[in-house]
Protein backbone atom coordinates (compact mmCIF):
# COMPACT_ATOMS: atom_id res chain seq x y z
CA UNK A 1 0.00 0.00 0.00
CA UNK A 2 2.94 2.23 0.80
CA UNK A 3 4.15 1.60 -2.84
CA UNK A 4 5.46 4.56 -4.66
CA UNK A 5 3.25 5.26 -7.83
CA UNK A 6 3.58 8.70 -9.36
CA UNK A 7 5.83 11.02 -9.01
CA UNK A 8 4.91 14.85 -10.23
CA UNK A 9 7.64 17.83 -10.59
CA UNK A 10 6.89 21.13 -10.90
CA UNK A 11 8.59 24.86 -12.13
CA UNK A 12 7.61 26.64 -8.60
CA UNK A 13 8.75 30.02 -7.18
CA UNK A 14 11.33 30.81 -4.18
CA UNK A 15 11.05 33.82 -1.80
CA UNK A 16 13.63 35.59 -4.12
CA UNK A 17 11.73 35.45 -7.02
CA UNK A 18 13.91 31.87 -8.33
CA UNK A 19 12.86 29.08 -9.84
CA UNK A 20 12.73 26.16 -7.31
CA UNK A 21 11.85 22.10 -7.33
CA UNK A 22 7.93 21.19 -6.31
CA UNK A 23 7.66 17.26 -5.99
CA UNK A 24 4.73 15.62 -5.25
CA UNK A 25 4.65 11.84 -4.43
CA UNK A 26 1.23 9.47 -4.76
CA UNK A 27 1.22 5.98 -3.08
CA UNK A 28 -0.51 3.15 -4.36
CA UNK A 29 -3.37 3.70 -1.45
CA UNK A 30 -3.87 7.18 -2.96
CA UNK A 31 -1.99 8.87 -0.25
CA UNK A 32 0.05 12.31 -1.21
CA UNK A 33 2.54 14.27 -0.55
CA UNK A 34 4.43 17.50 -1.77
CA UNK A 35 7.79 19.10 -0.76
CA UNK A 36 9.27 22.42 -1.92
CA UNK A 37 13.13 22.76 -2.22
CA UNK A 38 15.25 25.58 -0.54
CA UNK A 39 17.78 27.46 -2.48
CA UNK A 40 21.19 29.10 -0.88
CA UNK A 41 23.09 32.06 -1.92
CA UNK A 42 26.26 31.99 0.31
CA UNK A 43 26.67 28.45 -0.54
CA UNK A 44 29.48 25.95 0.43
CA UNK A 45 31.97 25.08 -2.14
CA UNK A 46 31.14 21.34 -1.46
CA UNK A 47 27.20 21.29 -1.59
CA UNK A 48 25.19 18.90 -3.14
CA UNK A 49 24.79 20.45 -7.00
CA UNK A 50 21.60 22.49 -7.60
CA UNK A 51 21.10 21.84 -11.29
CA UNK A 52 19.88 24.83 -13.03
CA UNK A 53 18.92 24.86 -16.96
CA UNK A 54 21.37 27.67 -18.01
CA UNK A 55 19.09 28.50 -20.55
CA UNK A 56 19.54 32.52 -20.70
CA UNK A 57 15.87 32.62 -22.10
CA UNK A 58 14.20 32.08 -19.20
CA UNK A 59 14.63 33.17 -15.68
CA UNK A 60 18.08 34.57 -16.67
CA UNK A 61 20.00 30.92 -16.95
CA UNK A 62 17.75 30.08 -13.41
CA UNK A 63 14.98 27.71 -14.64
CA UNK A 64 14.64 24.27 -13.13
CA UNK A 65 13.04 22.41 -16.12
CA UNK A 66 15.77 20.25 -16.27
CA UNK A 67 15.67 18.87 -12.37
CA UNK A 68 11.52 18.90 -12.75
CA UNK A 69 11.89 16.58 -15.55
CA UNK A 70 13.84 14.03 -14.16
CA UNK A 71 11.49 13.91 -11.38
CA UNK A 72 8.68 12.27 -13.40
CA UNK A 73 11.11 10.39 -15.51
CA UNK A 74 14.64 9.37 -14.42
CA UNK A 75 13.56 9.16 -10.92
CA UNK A 76 10.15 8.07 -11.22
CA UNK A 77 11.67 5.08 -13.09
CA UNK A 78 14.20 3.81 -10.31
CA UNK A 79 11.84 4.27 -7.23
CA UNK A 80 8.44 3.08 -8.89
CA UNK A 81 7.03 0.39 -6.68
CA UNK A 82 9.45 0.96 -3.50
CA UNK A 83 8.43 1.36 -0.39
CA UNK A 84 7.93 5.24 1.18
CA UNK A 85 8.13 3.70 4.58
CA UNK A 86 12.18 2.52 3.60
CA UNK A 87 13.27 5.79 3.47
CA UNK A 88 16.76 5.07 3.55
CA UNK A 89 16.64 2.10 0.47
CA UNK A 90 14.44 4.72 -0.93
CA UNK A 91 17.31 7.42 -0.66
CA UNK A 92 19.71 4.61 -2.20
CA UNK A 93 18.03 4.05 -5.38
CA UNK A 94 17.65 8.28 -5.66
CA UNK A 95 21.52 8.43 -5.11
CA UNK A 96 21.88 5.21 -7.61
CA UNK A 97 19.91 6.68 -9.75
CA UNK A 98 21.87 10.04 -10.06
CA UNK A 99 25.11 8.19 -9.90
CA UNK A 100 27.40 11.02 -9.04
CA UNK A 101 28.91 11.87 -5.98
CA UNK A 102 27.25 15.45 -5.66
CA UNK A 103 24.13 14.65 -7.31
CA UNK A 104 25.18 17.17 -10.35
CA UNK A 105 24.01 14.69 -12.78
CA UNK A 106 19.92 14.77 -11.68
CA UNK A 107 20.25 17.65 -9.31
CA UNK A 108 20.22 17.68 -5.54
CA UNK A 109 17.11 19.85 -5.90
CA UNK A 110 15.28 16.97 -7.96
CA UNK A 111 16.50 14.20 -5.60
CA UNK A 112 15.80 15.90 -2.47
CA UNK A 113 12.18 17.24 -3.56
CA UNK A 114 11.77 13.54 -4.14
CA UNK A 115 13.00 12.06 -0.81
CA UNK A 116 10.82 14.54 1.26
CA UNK A 117 7.68 14.14 -0.85
CA UNK A 118 7.71 10.69 -0.23
CA UNK A 119 8.35 10.72 3.50
CA UNK A 120 5.35 13.77 3.74
CA UNK A 121 3.05 11.37 1.65
CA UNK A 122 3.79 8.25 4.17
CA UNK A 123 2.95 10.50 7.40
CA UNK A 124 0.00 11.32 5.53
CA UNK A 125 -1.04 7.80 4.28
CA UNK A 126 -0.03 6.87 8.31
CA UNK A 127 -2.48 10.12 9.02
CA UNK A 128 0.49 11.26 11.57
CA UNK A 129 2.13 14.49 11.14
CA UNK A 130 5.63 14.84 9.90
CA UNK A 131 7.33 14.68 12.93
CA UNK A 132 5.82 11.65 14.48
CA UNK A 133 6.64 9.89 11.00
CA UNK A 134 10.40 11.00 11.12
CA UNK A 135 10.29 9.44 15.11
CA UNK A 136 9.41 6.95 17.36
CA UNK A 137 9.96 9.19 20.98
CA UNK A 138 7.25 10.10 22.97
CA UNK A 139 8.30 13.30 24.13
CA UNK A 140 9.69 16.47 22.21
CA UNK A 141 11.39 19.23 22.81
CA UNK A 142 10.92 21.96 20.66
CA UNK A 143 13.73 24.26 19.29
CA UNK A 144 15.20 27.42 20.75
CA UNK A 145 14.89 29.59 17.56
CA UNK A 146 17.87 31.49 16.14
CA UNK A 147 16.22 34.53 14.76
CA UNK A 148 17.81 36.68 12.27
CA UNK A 149 16.98 40.41 12.88
CA UNK A 150 19.94 42.21 10.94
CA UNK A 151 20.83 40.78 7.41
CA UNK A 152 24.20 41.90 5.56
CA UNK A 153 26.89 40.14 3.22
CA UNK A 154 24.86 38.36 0.56
CA UNK A 155 21.77 38.43 2.04
CA UNK A 156 21.35 42.15 1.64
CA UNK A 157 22.44 45.52 0.09
CA UNK A 158 24.12 47.29 2.52
CA UNK A 159 27.45 47.82 4.14
CA UNK A 160 27.33 45.16 6.32
CA UNK A 161 29.94 42.06 5.84
CA UNK A 162 28.91 40.14 8.44
CA UNK A 163 25.76 38.11 7.68
CA UNK A 164 23.86 37.49 10.46
CA UNK A 165 22.74 39.10 13.72
CA UNK A 166 20.33 36.42 15.62
CA UNK A 167 18.53 37.06 18.69
CA UNK A 168 18.18 33.56 21.17
CA UNK A 169 15.47 33.36 23.23
CA UNK A 170 16.91 30.64 25.41
CA UNK A 171 16.10 32.41 28.91
CA UNK A 172 11.92 31.08 28.44
CA UNK A 173 10.02 27.56 29.00
CA UNK A 174 8.19 27.65 26.21
CA UNK A 175 8.63 28.15 22.64
CA UNK A 176 5.34 30.51 22.23
CA UNK A 177 6.54 32.72 25.04
CA UNK A 178 9.91 32.63 23.43
CA UNK A 179 8.84 33.26 20.07
CA UNK A 180 6.76 36.46 20.88
CA UNK A 181 10.04 37.52 23.12
CA UNK A 182 11.80 37.55 20.06
CA UNK A 183 9.56 39.24 17.67
CA UNK A 184 8.65 42.04 20.62
CA UNK A 185 12.72 42.72 20.42
CA UNK A 186 12.48 42.84 16.52
CA UNK A 187 9.68 45.46 17.15
CA UNK A 188 11.79 47.51 19.17
CA UNK A 189 14.68 47.00 17.16
CA UNK A 190 12.59 48.38 14.44
CA UNK A 191 11.64 51.59 16.29
CA UNK A 192 15.15 52.08 17.42
CA UNK A 193 16.31 52.04 13.80
CA UNK A 194 13.64 54.67 12.49
CA UNK A 195 14.40 57.35 15.68
CA UNK A 196 18.19 57.05 14.43
CA UNK A 197 16.90 57.27 11.09
CA UNK A 198 17.71 54.10 9.31
CA UNK A 199 16.57 52.13 6.84
CA UNK A 200 13.64 49.61 7.98
CA UNK A 201 13.42 47.86 4.80
CA UNK A 202 14.36 43.92 5.00
CA UNK A 203 16.67 41.68 3.21
CA UNK A 204 16.43 38.36 2.37
CA UNK A 205 15.59 36.77 5.55
CA UNK A 206 13.32 39.23 6.71
CA UNK A 207 15.75 41.21 8.95
CA UNK A 208 16.74 44.57 8.72
CA UNK A 209 18.88 45.48 6.15
CA UNK A 210 20.08 49.33 7.10
CA UNK A 211 23.53 50.92 5.72
CA UNK A 212 25.60 50.42 9.33
CA UNK A 213 28.81 52.24 10.75
CA UNK A 214 30.78 49.45 11.41
CA UNK A 215 30.22 45.35 11.37
CA UNK A 216 30.01 46.04 15.76
CA UNK A 217 27.02 48.27 15.71
CA UNK A 218 24.32 45.77 15.10
CA UNK A 219 26.02 43.70 18.35
CA UNK A 220 25.31 47.13 20.18
CA UNK A 221 21.61 47.81 18.67
CA UNK A 222 20.75 44.17 19.39
CA UNK A 223 21.48 44.44 23.33
CA UNK A 224 19.50 47.80 23.15
CA UNK A 225 16.47 46.24 21.25
CA UNK A 226 16.21 43.51 24.03
CA UNK A 227 16.58 45.96 26.97
CA UNK A 228 13.94 48.02 25.54
CA UNK A 229 11.53 45.36 25.06
CA UNK A 230 11.54 44.76 28.39
CA UNK A 231 13.85 41.51 28.70
CA UNK A 232 17.59 40.68 29.81
CA UNK A 233 20.00 40.56 27.08
CA UNK A 234 22.10 36.90 27.94
CA UNK A 235 19.07 35.81 30.45
CA UNK A 236 16.30 35.88 28.22
CA UNK A 237 17.86 36.60 25.07
CA UNK A 238 21.51 36.21 23.96
CA UNK A 239 22.83 36.57 20.52
CA UNK A 240 24.72 34.80 17.63
CA UNK A 241 26.19 35.24 14.61
CA UNK A 242 26.84 33.85 11.20
CA UNK A 243 29.75 35.33 9.75
CA UNK A 244 29.22 33.27 6.53
CA UNK A 245 33.22 34.45 6.40
CA UNK A 246 34.10 32.19 3.66
CA UNK A 247 32.27 34.59 1.24
CA UNK A 248 34.69 37.48 2.43
CA UNK A 249 37.76 35.37 2.38
CA UNK A 250 40.58 35.88 -0.14
CA UNK A 251 43.52 34.09 -0.20
CA UNK A 252 44.25 33.99 3.49
CA UNK A 253 42.88 37.03 4.34
CA UNK A 254 39.30 38.28 5.50
CA UNK A 255 38.78 41.39 3.98
CA UNK A 256 35.73 43.42 4.88
CA UNK A 257 35.02 44.99 1.43
CA UNK A 258 30.81 45.81 2.09
CA UNK A 259 32.05 48.12 4.99
CA UNK A 260 35.37 49.91 5.56
CA UNK A 261 37.68 47.71 3.28
CA UNK A 262 39.74 46.72 6.43
CA UNK A 263 41.70 43.37 6.07
CA UNK A 264 42.29 40.64 8.72
CA UNK A 265 43.92 37.69 9.30
CA UNK A 266 42.83 34.46 11.08
CA UNK A 267 44.49 35.46 14.55
CA UNK A 268 42.47 38.84 14.21
CA UNK A 269 39.10 37.20 13.75
CA UNK A 270 39.57 34.97 15.96
CA UNK A 271 40.54 38.09 18.82
CA UNK A 272 37.66 39.53 17.53
CA UNK A 273 35.33 36.70 18.09
CA UNK A 274 36.46 36.69 21.81
CA UNK A 275 36.36 40.11 21.98
CA UNK A 276 32.87 40.48 21.16
CA UNK A 277 32.07 37.10 23.51
CA UNK A 278 33.68 39.33 26.43
CA UNK A 279 31.17 42.50 25.71
CA UNK A 280 27.82 41.51 24.19
CA UNK A 281 25.80 38.49 25.56
CA UNK A 282 27.45 35.93 22.53
CA UNK A 283 26.65 32.98 22.36
CA UNK A 284 27.30 31.11 18.84
CA UNK A 285 29.54 31.88 15.69
CA UNK A 286 28.81 30.06 13.17
CA UNK A 287 31.58 30.12 10.38
CA UNK A 288 33.72 32.43 12.13
CA UNK A 289 36.18 31.52 9.85
CA UNK A 290 36.09 30.25 6.06
CA UNK A 291 36.00 26.57 4.68
CA UNK A 292 39.18 27.20 3.28
CA UNK A 293 40.70 28.03 6.22
CA UNK A 294 40.90 24.55 8.31
CA UNK A 295 44.08 26.09 10.13
CA UNK A 296 42.02 29.25 11.73
CA UNK A 297 38.99 26.44 12.56
CA UNK A 298 41.84 24.03 14.64
CA UNK A 299 43.46 26.78 16.12
CA UNK A 300 40.51 29.08 17.75
CA UNK A 301 38.26 26.03 18.21
CA UNK A 302 40.34 24.91 21.53
CA UNK A 303 40.65 28.90 22.40
CA UNK A 304 36.78 30.22 21.90
CA UNK A 305 35.19 26.70 21.96
CA UNK A 306 34.26 27.03 25.69
CA UNK A 307 32.81 30.04 25.18
CA UNK A 308 30.80 30.10 22.41
CA UNK A 309 29.19 27.82 20.18
CA UNK A 310 31.33 27.37 16.82
CA UNK A 311 28.87 26.13 14.38
CA UNK A 312 30.54 25.07 10.48
CA UNK A 313 28.20 25.50 7.82
CA UNK A 314 30.19 26.32 4.39
CA UNK A 315 32.42 24.19 6.29
CA UNK A 316 30.82 20.78 6.65
CA UNK A 317 27.93 21.32 4.03
CA UNK A 318 26.17 18.43 6.15
CA UNK A 319 27.72 15.99 4.09
CA UNK A 320 28.80 12.76 6.35
CA UNK A 321 32.20 12.26 5.16
CA UNK A 322 33.16 15.86 4.68
CA UNK A 323 31.85 16.29 8.98
CA UNK A 324 33.72 13.32 10.03
CA UNK A 325 37.29 14.37 8.61
CA UNK A 326 36.27 18.09 9.98
CA UNK A 327 35.55 16.64 13.49
CA UNK A 328 38.87 14.30 13.20
CA UNK A 329 40.72 17.71 12.61
CA UNK A 330 39.27 19.39 15.58
CA UNK A 331 37.35 21.91 13.98
CA UNK A 332 34.34 23.77 15.72
CA UNK A 333 31.71 22.28 18.04
CA UNK A 334 28.77 22.53 16.00
CA UNK A 335 27.72 21.61 12.95
CA UNK A 336 24.29 23.81 10.89
CA UNK A 337 21.69 21.03 9.25
CA UNK A 338 20.65 22.15 6.06
CA UNK A 339 18.92 19.01 4.15
CA UNK A 340 19.41 20.79 0.41
CA UNK A 341 23.17 20.94 1.02
CA UNK A 342 23.67 17.06 0.77
CA UNK A 343 20.29 16.40 -0.87
CA UNK A 344 18.40 13.21 0.87
CA UNK A 345 16.43 12.74 4.50
CA UNK A 346 18.84 9.84 4.98
CA UNK A 347 22.22 11.53 4.88
CA UNK A 348 20.92 14.38 6.92
CA UNK A 349 19.88 11.85 9.59
CA UNK A 350 22.97 10.45 9.45
CA UNK A 351 24.99 13.89 10.12
CA UNK A 352 23.10 14.56 13.35
CA UNK A 353 23.61 10.77 14.22
CA UNK A 354 27.66 11.58 13.56
CA UNK A 355 26.80 15.25 15.61
CA UNK A 356 25.58 13.27 18.55
CA UNK A 357 28.10 10.42 18.78
CA UNK A 358 30.48 12.91 18.83
CA UNK A 359 28.78 15.81 21.37
CA UNK A 360 29.03 18.32 18.51
CA UNK A 361 25.26 20.34 18.78
CA UNK A 362 23.21 20.24 15.71
CA UNK A 363 20.68 23.39 14.24
CA UNK A 364 17.94 22.93 11.15
CA UNK A 365 18.15 25.83 9.08
CA UNK A 366 16.51 27.11 6.28
CA UNK A 367 18.36 28.43 3.28
CA UNK A 368 17.99 32.17 2.44
CA UNK A 369 15.74 31.16 -0.89
CA UNK A 370 12.91 29.27 0.50
CA UNK A 371 8.96 28.89 -0.06
CA UNK A 372 6.40 27.79 2.51
CA UNK A 373 7.59 24.50 2.95
CA UNK A 374 7.68 23.83 6.65
CA UNK A 375 9.45 20.66 6.79
CA UNK A 376 12.45 21.81 8.61
CA UNK A 377 10.17 22.34 11.62
CA UNK A 378 9.05 19.27 11.84
CA UNK A 379 12.52 17.48 11.32
CA UNK A 380 13.88 20.38 14.47
CA UNK A 381 11.12 18.49 16.91
CA UNK A 382 11.36 15.10 15.59
CA UNK A 383 15.04 14.96 15.99
CA UNK A 384 15.35 17.17 19.13
CA UNK A 385 17.85 19.15 17.85
CA UNK A 386 17.47 21.96 20.39
CA UNK A 387 17.77 24.68 17.88
CA UNK A 388 16.13 25.84 14.55
CA UNK A 389 17.83 28.70 12.63
CA UNK A 390 14.86 30.14 10.30
CA UNK A 391 14.80 33.82 9.79
CA UNK A 392 13.29 36.75 11.43
CA UNK A 393 9.95 36.82 12.79
CA UNK A 394 9.01 38.24 9.25
CA UNK A 395 8.28 37.59 5.68
CA UNK A 396 5.74 34.99 5.27
CA UNK A 397 8.34 31.68 4.18
CA UNK A 398 9.94 32.46 7.23
CA UNK A 399 6.71 33.07 9.74
CA UNK A 400 5.75 29.62 8.54
CA UNK A 401 8.33 27.67 9.91
CA UNK A 402 7.45 29.33 13.24
CA UNK A 403 3.83 28.84 13.10
CA UNK A 404 4.03 25.15 12.09
CA UNK A 405 6.28 24.92 15.35
CA UNK A 406 3.47 26.71 17.17
CA UNK A 407 0.92 23.99 16.01
CA UNK A 408 3.00 21.82 16.98
CA UNK A 409 3.81 23.13 20.84
CA UNK A 410 -0.30 23.11 21.09
CA UNK A 411 -0.75 19.54 19.79
CA UNK A 412 1.72 18.31 22.25
CA UNK A 413 0.51 20.15 25.04
CA UNK A 414 2.06 18.78 28.15
CA UNK A 415 4.78 16.43 25.88
CA UNK A 416 6.26 19.24 24.97
CA UNK A 417 9.11 20.44 26.68
CA UNK A 418 11.63 23.44 25.26
CA UNK A 419 14.94 23.25 24.79
CA UNK A 420 16.09 26.51 26.68
CA UNK A 421 18.89 26.55 28.13
CA UNK A 422 19.77 23.45 27.95
CA UNK A 423 20.32 23.57 24.30
CA UNK A 424 23.93 25.74 25.17
CA UNK A 425 24.28 24.33 28.62
CA UNK A 426 28.23 23.93 27.73
CA UNK A 427 28.66 27.23 26.82
CA UNK A 428 26.32 29.12 30.12
C1 LIG B 1 23.47 30.41 5.88
C2 LIG B 1 22.21 30.42 5.05
C3 LIG B 1 20.93 30.49 5.77
P1 LIG B 1 22.29 30.67 2.48
O1 LIG B 1 24.54 30.85 5.44
O2 LIG B 1 23.46 29.86 6.97
O3 LIG B 1 20.81 31.56 6.68
O4 LIG B 1 22.29 31.29 3.98
O5 LIG B 1 21.05 29.87 2.37
O6 LIG B 1 22.36 31.86 1.58
O7 LIG B 1 23.51 29.81 2.41
MG1 LIG C 1 25.64 30.04 7.26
Amino acid sequence: MSKISNLEGLEVLDSRGNPTVQVTATLESGARGSARVPSGASTGMNEAVELRDNDRTRFGGKGVRKAVGHVGNELLDAVRGFDADDQQRLDEELRAADGTVNKGRIGANAILGVSLAAARAMANEKRIPLYRHLTDAETYTLPVPMVNVLNGGEHADNNVDIQEFMLVPLGFNKFSDALRAVTETFHSLQAILTKKGYSTAVGDEGGFAPRLESNEEPMQLLVGAIGQAGYKPGRHISIAIDAASSEFYEQGTYVFSQSDGSRRSSDDMSKMWASWAEAYPLISVEDAFSEEDHGGWRKATPKLGSKLQLVGDDLFVTNPAIFKQGIAEGLGNSILIKLNQIGTLTETLQCIEIARTNEYTYIISHRSGETSDTTIADLAVATGSGQIKTGSTCRGERTAKYNRLLEIEAELGDRAAYAGRNAFQRWL
